[in-house]
């Protein structure tokens, strides 16, 4: 053995102890944390020599945070990869070339601790390290995401400065076992202590509390001292280790109300607190169920992330993730690809989610060599398997929040899953096991997938999918299984699309569960280009040789947690109570809930005519239980004759532990006037065209440019990144090229011109035929009637049939009534609600980590933009049936066009600069603002990683027809 052979040995160390519940204890602990000394060496035979004795001299050393990512500290680089390992597969080795971090750092530990046990205990260090105290090796790990510790009595001198000396190394055998989609980063970026064990003391608790029959029920195995005592005070509960108990008085524990009781496991010499639930997970009837109810997953994958920090969370960037889900009416979270830092799971039995705890376990790479010796299969890794699974089940077993074990992700199937597996479920019976990527689903108690279209969710739904595997026994034995979406809907930049057809399914088959939209947060990291300028980064931007670009941003939120537009859309569609109008005029209101009933709610309401308010009132609604709706007479009448909405608003009646009382958690709205038609007045004049180029230049002393027609938008990820993507069949016809031919301009009765204009891209035959007719109107405004036809064969679907105008930058005030407050696109309507909003221009953006087309504003019927001293107004009006001779085509695609409202797009810079385009600092604002009103638009889809835009959703060449007065204001 070479002195660094636990580098590539994949063997557990033997010296470690064996893992242990995380829990609270009165005994003594030495936070470790702060700034240790740091070296960094390109190998592991450079790292120095001698480093971990006492008399090593390290004072021309660095120091470096503990915990940390040593690359986000200024040595070496941080490296993002999806699924490709950034070194070659030749398992269990590593490349020579191997960052290695040597820390040190003394602990005065207090003479008291003398007699006692001592222990150090890691949280998570990334990739492998060895720790030496006072010179004397105490044993090495793997296993980044997982805790370590080791026995030190022996070595630590108590009421003396100890030194301790960690090496860490970036890469090592369970490298091959951690190739999950995120960032290369290493260091010891958990928390490190060291902790005095009584004799006597508590070594582990492992809390069985059920809730069954209306009663909890309690059990505790305690390690340790066989006289502890376990206390619940607020129960009355005074049992002894095994001694099982029912408590007809205990309140069960759900991701709803997360009710907890203290707990206390007793000795003499030790006291260890718990906060425990009381609750039964079950696989009963083919359902997944939380004490008897089904439970309908709300769900995220979440890495650990910050901007800053990499993994090495803080306790607050955990509450902010979890303050942020319940927010967004998040139930559940699949705590992707890793077992998180152990505060995060008190949160979540504190604030109430559902836990699918999954195991550090990825070996994606070997998909790129057929899973040529993938571990997975291989007995040489069985023990390293098996360990991990051990860890994770071991630490986190007392959490109410955890409902399943995950044995890891991507790691494709083998003999290795079955030991984490049985592990599991022999240690812990009380709790279902996920893996999603066994062809048969063998080491799975659910059916687990990502991605799967919402028309085989719809199958699997109706338990008609087709067969898996070749074992029709383990084939009936899936089928049986309740679905879960383990990833699904992927968030990357302009999306997820398509989100309400999944939700429908999952409401209407009881046995697709919902599922954890991938991912929770976009990965980027705070960084600077050459002139200073900070952005976020994503993968090449560190110099890598091999990258996955920004696939590493597809998260809800966006890398400082802003939520991006994906998260409100999520936050609306998978809202636990539904408002909505009846066929018959009155409103329903839907209690969507598990367990609550709607009395934690009030339901304000608001009357506005466009959207300005008129009335407002509380709508009395009764305490509907879970599962049961109720229909109200609506609480206002229409008086007016302007368009009218009535909003019905859910909010908590008070203050939660998560938000303050009033906190929006659904809404509906129900129309209760149409829009009027609108009279336009003829006057005589004459528009301010160029007449060669057939665009208007002025509107009252406003200099426009436009409109020209337009076919392009700046490709989504979504577009963009599938094999034969939209993105790329669109740059093949050209559409962002696209020319204009003016065929003519004539003048009719009354200063009406009429432009005909044909646009099309170079080397195609097909185009779009335009004829917009220009009204002059009192008052110095336009009439714009726009119809388009396509002409020819089109090769595919368009992304957008819109008209972009430039108009001076002075013009920095938007205000619309229409869909708002954020973005929309006709797959991810559903947040937006009819109102009247005011935005700058600048406010009007989405800063896709990655530029993108963003920002578009749905079903405006008419915008303002004013500035400088002027304005200019648009409105959509209703298109007379009897002249409409394109009417009919709302079945075409054209949404937008029987509704006489439009897409409202607002910028700074073209959709070309846009495409451009590499990170959100490379848009400079030009002179003027480009604004684009659509007549049509294509969905978002989520083909980055998913189905792409629904065919409800898409958008092909076809007539269609605007009409727009355009007025000064
Ligand atoms: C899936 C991975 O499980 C997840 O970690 C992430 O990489 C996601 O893709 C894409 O962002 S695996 C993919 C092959 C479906």
């Amino acid at each position: 053995m070479t002195p660094a052979s636990y580098v590539e040995d994949p063997r557990p160390d033997a010296r470690v102890l064996p893992p242990r519940a995380a829990a609270r204890s009165n005994a003594p602990r030495l936070g470790l944390n702060g700034q240790w000394r740091f070296d960094l060496a390109e190998t592991v035979a450079e790292a120095p020599a001698g480093f971990a004795e006492p008399g090593f001299d390290d004072s021309a050393w660095a120091q470096l945070p503990v915990p940390a990512h040593w690359q986000l500290h200024g040595y070496g680089r941080p490296a993002y990869t999806n699924t490709r390992y950034p070194f070659p597969i030749d398992p269990p080795r590593v490349p020579t070339e191997n960052p290695t971090g040597s820390y040190r750092r003394t602990v005065a530990v207090p003479a008291g601790w003398s007699g006692s046990r001592v222990v150090l205990r890691f949280e998570g260090v990334d990739s492998c390290f060895a720790v030496w105290v006072n010179g004397h090796e105490v044993g090495t790990a793997q296993g980044s995401r997982l805790p370590t510790e080791f026995d030190v009595t022996e070595v630590v001198r108590p009421g003396a400065d100890n030194l301790v000396a960690v090496r860490v190394h970036q890469w090592s055998a369970g490298s091959y076992l951690e190739d999950q989609d995120m960032w290369w980063m290493s260091g010891i970026f958990r928390d490190v202590s060291l902790l005095s064990r009584p004799a006597g003391g508590v070594d582990d608790v492992f809390v069985h509390a059920g809730y069954e029959d209306g009663a909890g029920t309690l059990r505790v195995d305690v390690t340790g001292d066989a006289g502890a005592r376990i206390l619940v005070p607020e129960l009355g509960v005074d049992i002894a280790p095994g001694e099982e108990v029912r408590l007809p008085a205990a309140q069960p524990w759900s991701a709803e109300v997360p009710r907890l009781y203290g707990l206390h496991v007793v000795t003499d010499a030790e006291r260890v607190d718990l906060r425990v639930g009381f609750r039964t997970v079950r696989i009963s009837d083919g359902l997944l169920t939380v004490n008897g109810n089904r439970v309908l997953l709300r769900g995220v994958n979440r890495h650990e992330f910050h901007p800053d920090r990499g993994r090495a969370v803080t306790e607050q960037d955990m509450l902010d993730d979890v303050l942020l889900m319940k927010r967004h009416n998040i139930n559940a979270v699949r705590t992707s690809h890793y077992p998180p830092h152990p505060r995060f799971l008190e949160l979540c039995d504190e604030y109430g989610l559902y836990v699918v705890d999954e195991c550090d376990l990825e070996t994606h790479g070997f998909v790129h060599v057929g899973w040529r010796g993938n571990p997975t299969d291989d007995p040489m890794w069985g023990d390293a398997y098996a360990d991990r699974m051990r860890r994770m089940v071991e630490r986190d077993k007392n959490h109410a929040s955890v409902v399943m074990w995950s044995l890891g992700n991507e790691s494709w199937t083998g003999r290795n899953l079955e030991r984490m597996y049985r592990y599991a479920h022999e240690r812990d019976p009380g709790r279902p096991v996920h893996y999603e990527h066994c062809p048969d689903g063998r080491w799975s108690d659910v059916y687990s997938r990502m991605y799967a279209s919402q028309a085989e969710t719809d199958l699997i739904g109706r338990r008609e999918e087709p067969a898996r595997g070749v074992d029709p026994v383990q084939d009936a034995a899936r089928r049986a299984a309740p679905f879960v979406l383990c990833e699904y809907a992927h968030a990357m930049g302009n999306g997820p699309g398509g989100l309400t057809e999944y939700q429908e399914l999952f409401e209407t088959h009881p046995r697709c569960q919902g599922g954890f939209v991938w991912e929770w947060i976009d990965h980027g990291l705070r960084t600077r280009d050459a002139q200073g300028r900070e952005f976020f980064g994503y993968g090449g931007d560190f110099g890598e040789e091999l990258h996955d670009g920004n696939f590493v941003a597809d998260g809800l939120l966006f890398p400082d947690r802003t939520p991006s537009p994906g998260l409100h859309e999520f936050a609306k569609v998978i809202e636990p109570v539904r408002i909505s109008g009846t066929p018959d005029g009155r409103l329903r209101i839907t209690n969507l809930h598990e367990v609550l009933d709607l009395g934690h709610l009030r339901f304000p309401w608001t009357v506005e005519e466009e959207g300005v308010e008129v009335e407002a009132g509380e709508l009395d609604v009764p305490r509907v239980a879970a599962g049961h709706s109720v229909e109200l007479d609506l609480p206002a009448k229409a008086a007016g004759d302007a368009e009218t909405w009535l909003t019905v608003r859910a909010v908590l009646a008070a203050d939660a532990t998560w938000a303050p009382a009033g906190h929006e958690i659904a809404w509906g709205q129900v129309r209760l006037v149409e829009r009027p038609r609108i009279a336009v007045a003829p006057a005589t004049g004459a528009p301010a065209l160029d007449r060669i180029r057939g665009v208007l230049t002025g509107l009252a002393g406003i200099a426009v440019d436009g409109p020209r027609l337009d076919a392009w938008r700046a490709p989504t990820d979504n577009d963009r990144i599938p094999r034969d993507s939209a993105a790329e069949a669109w740059r093949a016809t050209g559409l962002h090229r696209l020319r204009h031919r003016v065929l003519d301009v004539r003048d009719e009765d009354g200063g009406v011109v009429v432009v005909r204009t044909r646009t099309a891209p170079a080397a195609l035959d097909a185009g779009l035929l335009s004829t917009m007719r220009w009204t002059p109107l009192t008052g110095g405004g336009l009439l714009l009637d726009v119809s388009v036809r396509p002409e020819g064969e089109w090769p595919g679907p368009i992304p957008r049939l819109g008209l972009v105008w430039s108009l001076p930058a002075e013009l920095d005030d938007v205000t619309w009534y229409g869909g708002g407050p954020g973005e929309a696109y006709p797959d991810t309507l559903r947040a937006a609600r009819v109102g009247r909003f005011t935005s700058s221009v600048d406010g009007l953006q989405t800063p896709y980590v990655m530029p993108q087309e963003n920002g578009r504003r749905a079903d405006v019927r008419w915008a303002q933009l004013t500035g400088g001293g002027a304005g200019l107004r648009i409105e959509a009006l209703p298109v007379d049936d009897g002249d409409a001779e394109t009417s009919g085509l709302a079945t075409s695609g054209l949404a937008t066009f029987g509704l006489a409202t439009f897409g409202l797009t607002v910028r700074r810079w073209t959709s070309a600069a846009l495409d451009s385009a590499q990170h959100p600092v490379d848009l400079v604002p030009g002179d003027r603002v480009h604004l684009t009103v659509d007549l049509a638009h294509r969905g978002v889809g989520t083909a980055s990683c998913g189905p792409d835009v629904l065919p409800q959703h898409e958008l092909h060449a076809a007539p269609a027809r605007i009409r727009l007065a355009m007025t000064p204001v």
